[in-house]
């Protein structure tokens, strides 16, 4: 065996031995780099004859040639290697049963809408669900809300595209656009029972209208007590002798049962309500527990103004009640002692599990 071919079987030696590319990279360094041993041969040529060169030269390059080759060969058998190996690591088993699927259950919110439902139901009220999407009349103007309401600017209601004449639709900001539309159903069928005009106000005999609406709503606002979506649910009751005492009994009735517990009591504080007249805020306290002695606020009400009851297709005359109002995003808060509204509509099923 000449020099030449001693090189290359120690090249491909050295190539074999190195087991990471980093090791291979030092090893062609030793062949082929700046002062490696091919690059030491073509220097010592500089003695020799132009025939010799030629002859000499052309041998060194083909001994050039058969190491770049081993190099290929071997860093390709090493990526190969290497691409096994993360393959081996990073195996799957397609043959191992499943993971056990999580069971669900009900976000809080809606547990605390299905008890409200549960608690009025008892009481003989119906429920009534309808569009989230409203239009101006059903959402301010048979509401007895006037065209320059603070409501009604974009700084609190969203609008949408759609409506009519130039009047765009909005997203309604709270339920009882959906007490309306319930009363006007209600309206229409027993006047068409008792073969009224439909043109006049309804003064005949109907069952009362006991009704509420729970579901979204939505206003531009957005901290840790305010949603730009929040939930509401409010309350309808008209008949021919309806009163505030009945509004009393109802919303006791109701509290004591929601938050389980005959301890508490309610305050009826004057407020205002464009759709009511006279209003109040209703607020609660607890005699025992951690809240004890301090007022909170839980809904709105009031006795029906009679432009609504008009806007209806009833007599007010004839017929009168209350309505009202109260956020279950806020009674779940109180009932479970969450103090960040947002918690509930992040999505983070490591809080909602905890109400399941
Ligand atoms: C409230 C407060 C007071 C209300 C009024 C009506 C309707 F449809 F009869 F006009 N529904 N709900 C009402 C009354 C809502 O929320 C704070």
């Amino acid at each position: 065996m000449n020099d030449l071919q001693a090189i290359v079987e120690n090249a491909k030696a050295a190539f074999v031995q190195a087991v990471t590319p980093a090791e291979l990279e030092n090893a062609k360094a030793l062949y082929l780099g700046k002062s490696g041993r091919i690059t030491e041969l073509m220097k010592g040529m500089s003695a020799l004859t132009v025939e010799e060169k030629k002859s000499r030269g052309a041998a060194i390059n083909l001994a050039k040639q058969a190491i770049e080759a081993a190099l290929t060969q071997r860093r390709e058998a090493l990526a190969e290697g290497q691409l096994q190996a993360q393959l081996l690591a990073e195996a799957l088993d397609v043959t191992l049963p499943g993971r056990q699927r999580g069971m669900g259950g009900l976000h809080p919110v809606s547990i605390t809408l299905e008890r409200i439902e549960t608690i009025f139901g008892s009481m003989g009220f119906d429920v009534a669900q309808g569009p989230e999407i409203e239009s101006d009349w059903f959402n301010f103007t048979a509401l007895n809300t006037p065209e320059d309401h603070p409501a009604r600017s974009m700084h609190d209601t969203f609008y949408v595209e759609g409506g009519v004449e130039g009047v765009p639709n909005l997203l309604r900001t709270h339920t009882s656009p959906m007490q309306i539309r319930h009363a006007v159903q209600h309206v229409k069928r027993y006047r068409a029972a008792a073969g009224a005009d439909a043109k006049d106000l309804f003064s005949g005999d109907m069952p009362e209208i006991r009704v509420i609406a729970p579901g979204r709503t939505y206003r531009v606002d957005s901290d840790a007590t305010h949603s730009p979506m929040f939930h509401q649910c409010e309350g309808l009751w008209i008949g021919e002798n309806v009163s505030f005492k009945d509004l009393k009994f109802v919303f006791t009735d109701f509290c004591r049962k929601f938050f389980e517990s005959d301890d508490l009591v309610l305050r009826f504080r004057p407020s205002y309500f464009p759709f009511t007249e006279p209003s109040a805020e209703i607020d609660i306290q607890f005699q025992t527990g951690p809240q004890a002695g301090r007022w909170l606020e839980v809904a709105g009400s009031g006795q029906v103004h009679p432009n609504v009851v008009r806007n209806m297709g009833l007599d007010p005359e004839k017929f009168i009640g209350f309505a009202f109002g109260m956020g279950p995003d806020r009674l779940t808060m109180l009932r479970y002692g969450v103090n960040d509204l947002r918690l509930f509509f992040d999505g983070d099923i490591r809080f909602l599990a905890q109400f399941q």
